[in-house]
């Protein structure tokens, strides 16, 4: 096992977030590799920790005074033994290949735990969309897809968003990727619903995530109603968390973005969301501006030299991180702890440091692993290409019932598998163990590719 984290550390050692993953991963399977020694023989970790392809490429365009400026283009296409590659595009200055790499296997297993049938990848560039005019994001967009055209398609490798990339990014993508391959088909999901989307796709991460903190507070007779939760991040996952949030009588009480974050005690509510709503998907402000909308919220500007994060240490019941991985460090989770919160459901990838998820553990809190409880996003993505395929839309209500089942399933799934190899309650092994053994059948079957 060590053997396996050793290859990938020594292939390449800069590569710290997919070291993380891979980890992770490779202790909570490791049962299921004494039970199947027919895995090892098959070197199946060895094949499962190498992307099937990565491309990357030039993104070169101009911006609005004339300047030319280039950037990074990425798609890490990791596996595909369940179905076409599937999984978003990051447009962030963070971006590189170990942070594609992490996301792109993250992605396999959580596809494979949707019961819908795609495989795994992730692609983006280090190109910024912050202060950027929509014309200079539609000239990146356009540029970025006169590469990636010639490598995706409906039955190939199905983009979607992710940090940076929403419903504009996906038209300039989609508009562009018409054109050069002369084809209108659903070879990306999050499109506008007059043009191929589906009804919840934009609230569906934020929704299923809430589904499954319901479903884990379920597990102890409790539900989220009057609960205090505590979000991280206030782009697409941490607005739909918040509404699903209030629509179930909950309370959100903290949201942030890169440079602080804000507190409001008495809770946001349907209107205050509406602002947050505005503000950072039409004006594309800072949530400092809600504090000085709303007087009882205080807001407090990040502090990139210290030791914790400030949203993590307030008394609640709950809390969703959805903004970025490793967010929470082992301090922030031992504050998370000390404070009275009972259940931590991730909606953004990999929030919690390893170690961070041992303090969760062993203090029994209900942990939702980001693989599985933000699975909603990709499920309902899932969901708009069989609409696509079908040349059919559902309604609100029938994406909707289909989203909570795949929660549901997620769930039970993870249950039954933590229960099966000796970790109940565990959803992080279950989680792992589940998909793992979904994706690593079928690579069997499908012989040595
Ligand atoms: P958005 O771009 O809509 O929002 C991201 C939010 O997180 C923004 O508020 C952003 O602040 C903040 N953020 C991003 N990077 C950092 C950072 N390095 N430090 C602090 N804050 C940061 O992205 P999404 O809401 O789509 O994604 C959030 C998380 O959810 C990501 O981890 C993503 O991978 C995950 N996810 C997304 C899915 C989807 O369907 N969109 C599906 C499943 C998971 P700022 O504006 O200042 O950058
Ligand atoms: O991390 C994720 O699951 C996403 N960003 C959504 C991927 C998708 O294809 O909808």
């Amino acid at each position: 096992m060590t053997d396996i984290l050793q290859l990938v550390k020594t292939k390449d050692p800069n590569e710290r977030e997919f070291h993380q993953a891979v980890m992770e991963v490779v202790v909570s399977i490791k049962p299921v590799m004494d039970r199947n020694p027919e895995y090892r023989s098959a070197k199946i970790l060895e094949r499962l920790v190498e992307p099937e392809r990565v491309i990357m490429f030039r993104v070169a365009w101009m911006d609005d005074q004339g300047q030319v400026n280039v950037n990074r283009g990425f798609r890490v296409e990791m596996n595909s033994a369940i179905g076409p590659y599937k999984g978003g595009l990051r447009f962030h200055p963070s971006v590189n290949l170990g942070i594609l790499k992490f996301l792109a296997f993250e992605q396999v297993f959580k596809n494979a735990l949707t019961t819908l049938p795609m495989g795994g990848g992730k692609g983006g560039s280090d190109f910024d969309p912050k202060g950027k005019s929509d014309t200079e994001v539609m000239r990146f967009c356009q540029a970025f897809m006169s590469e990636l055209f010639r490598h995706i398609g409906p039955n190939t490798d199905v983009p979607a968003g992710d940090i940076g990339v929403g419903a504009r990014e996906i038209g300039f993508l989609f508009g562009m990727y018409k054109k050069l391959a002369n084809e209108f088909t659903g070879v990306l999901t999050g499109k506008s619903l007059n043009w191929g989307g589906s009804l919840i796709r934009p609230e569906a991460t934020g929704y299923g995530s809430v589904y499954f903190a319901s479903e884990m507070l379920a597990t102890r007779n409790q539900s989220l109603e009057g609960k205090t939760c505590l979000v991280s991040g206030a782009g697409n996952v941490a607005q739909y968390t918040m509404e699903k949030l209030i629509e179930m009588g909950a309370k959100p009480v903290t949201f942030s973005d890169s440079s602080g974050y804000i507190y409001d005690e008495k809770g946001v509510d349907r209107a205050k969301l509406d602002f947050i709503m505005e503000l950072k998907n039409i004006k594309r402000g800072r949530v400092k501006e809600y504090a000085e909308k709303y007087s009882e919220a205080v807001y407090t500007p990040a502090d990139p030299n210290a030791d914790h994060n400030p949203l993590w240490d307030h008394k609640a019941d709950c809390a969703f991180p959805s903004a970025t991985q490793n967010e929470i460090n082992a301090k922030d989770a031992q504050n998370l702890v000390n404070n009275g919160v009972q259940l931590v459901c991730e909606g953004a990838n990999m929030p919690t440091v390893p170690e961070g998820i041992d303090i969760f553990i062993d203090n029994n809190i209900l942990y939702g692993p980001g693989k599985a409880a933000n699975a909603g996003g990709v499920s309902v993505s899932g969901l708009e290409m069989t609409q696509n395929s079908m040349r059919m839309s559902w309604t609100r209500q029938e994406v909707d019932d289909r989203l909570k089942l795949i929660m549901h399933s997620i769930h039970k799934t993870c249950l039954e598998a933590a229960e099966q190899y000796g970790h109940p309650g565990n959803y992080m092994v279950g989680a792992n163990i589940a998909g793992f053994i979904k994706v690593v059948n079928a690579m069997l079957d499908q012989g040595v590719v």
